[in-house]
């Protein structure tokens, strides 16, 4: 069962740096005071444990994070956009999508917290403060925020099971899934097979979970039925077992050992994971004396149980809470183990990016490069100033040395991150 989801994110734009000049008694042309634009937020996904499902991006929507500030006068500095978070389960991968449909991984959310930033906020551009030199002493422009990415990616989410229902055959798993599960009617559209677990999303509120009814486990293991990888992998990650009884049979304490002594048997953790009894079909009269005639039995267990119906939907409810407090819990118990032993990693930082300059086939020259395409797109280049500004910085990089390598002379339009400009040395 795959859950999957195109989303589009858009980092805040940056704010605009402030043309501003200081203003004191006596003083009428003060320097240049014009603060700096804040960054653009970032948009980053999260990998949070009580999310179960994509079911959130749904909605098709652009998420996007908010801008910065502009700057303003007194060198004073744009607000930062706030980052916008959100929470993918564990185990979401993230893909571009490519032309070809193929598409290539971009990041794999294996761990609780573990974040990724899908699309980065622009810069906040510099305020006039910043361009004073001493042959410039009082620049009237400033440079503008840049816009923050725009990307539209693809989710992607195995479905994995944090609750498993067992019991004997008949005991009522199928229906009690289905009771659940009715709002969510995802799971219809799955086809199934007796050896793979069918599961559900119980949604309860904002929070949910997802059941697998693993009706092959007894039968296909006693029946010498391999069982599949992934089979295993729901069964190794379930983290609470509701168990079913039939209480209409006559001996259900008989049954739930029967069933406990084949989960010691296959093995994997499965008998050390906590159950919840399920006292099921208690809408049937014979099933509801037999839960009063054994409730002293049952409650000397020491485990947690429902008198239940799948059928009429007594109990359910209650044991869809109970099932997701017990798994918040124990989640958040390992949650803390995890912190105490994992080590902190601290990615590399980003390979500044230079600058790449080619002779295109229309025959113009085009400059490619993080830092001069942004220049281009900030900075007023219909304006004197500011473009002798962008051609100095240019120059800085050894952007002048690659174009003259490829025969551009002063004059001749070439292209800086697409915007065309005519070329000054
Ligand atoms: N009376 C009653 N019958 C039920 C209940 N739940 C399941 N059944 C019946 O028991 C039989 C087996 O149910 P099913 O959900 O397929 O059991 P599974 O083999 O554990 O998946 C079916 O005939 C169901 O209609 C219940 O709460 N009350
Ligand atoms: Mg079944």
């Amino acid at each position: 069962m795959i859950d999957s989801a195109i989303i589009e994110a858009v980092g805040g734009r940056g704010g605009d740096g402030a043309v501003s000049f200081l203003r004191e008694k006596f003083m009428p042309n003060g320097g240049p005071d014009g603060g700096d634009g804040g960054r653009g937020g970032d948009v980053v996904l999260v990998a949070d444990h009580r999310t179960a499902t994509l079911d959130r991006f749904a909605d098709g929507r652009a998420r996007v994070a908010t801008a910065g500030g502009n700057g303003g006068p007194n060198q004073r500095r744009g607000a930062s956009g706030h980052m916008l978070e959100l929470l993918v389960p564990i185990g979401t991968t993230v893909w571009a999508i490519d032309s070809d449909e193929t598409g290539t991984p971009l990041a794999d959310l294996s761990t609780d917290g573990e974040r990724y930033t899908i699309a980065r906020g622009g810069r906040g551009g510099w305020g006039n403060r910043r361009f004073a030199t001493p042959t410039r002493q009082a620049p009237k422009w400033a440079q503008s925020g840049s816009e923050g990415d725009h990307v539209t990616l693809r989710l992607e989410l195995k479905l994995l099971a944090d609750v498993g229902l067992v019991g004997l055959p008949n005991a009522g798993k199928s229906t009690l899934l289905k009771a659940w599960s009715r709002a969510t009617p995802k799971i219809a559209s799955y086809p199934f097979t007796t050896l793979e677990p069918q599961l559900g999303v119980v949604a309860l509120g904002y929070d949910s979970f997802v059941a697998a009814d693993i009706p092959g486990l007894i039968e296909g293991a006693s029946e010498g039925v391999g069982l599949g990888i992934e089979f295993l992998r729901h069964i190794e990650r379930t983290k609470v077992l509701v168990h079913l009884l039939d209480m209409s049979r006559e001996d259900p304490l008989e049954d739930l050992e029967l069933i406990n002594g084949e989960l010691e048997a296959f093995g994997h953790g499965l008998a050390e994971k906590p159950q919840i009894l399920g006292l099921n079909k208690v809408d049937d009269p014979d099933a509801r004396a037999r839960v009063e005639l054994l409730e002293a039995d049952i409650k000397r267990l020491g485990v947690p149980w429902v008198a239940m119906s799948g059928v009429s939907g007594e109990g359910t409810r209650q044991m869809a809470e109970i099932a997701l407090h017990t798994l918040r819990q124990i989640q958040s118990e390992e949650k803390y183990v995890a912190a105490q032993v994992l080590p902190v990693l601290t990615p590399a930082p980003a390979r500044r990016s230079r600058f790449e300059a080619v002779r295109g086939e229309d025959g113009v020259v085009d400059v490619s490069g993080a830092t001069p395409s942004w220049l281009a797109r900030t900075l007023d280049l219909h304006e004197r100033e500011p473009r002798e500004e962008f051609f100095t910085r240019l120059r800085r990089m050894g952007v002048h040395r690659g174009v003259a390598r490829l025969g551009v002379k002063p004059g001749e339009r070439i292209r800086v991150g697409g915007v065309e400009i005519a070329w000054e040395t």
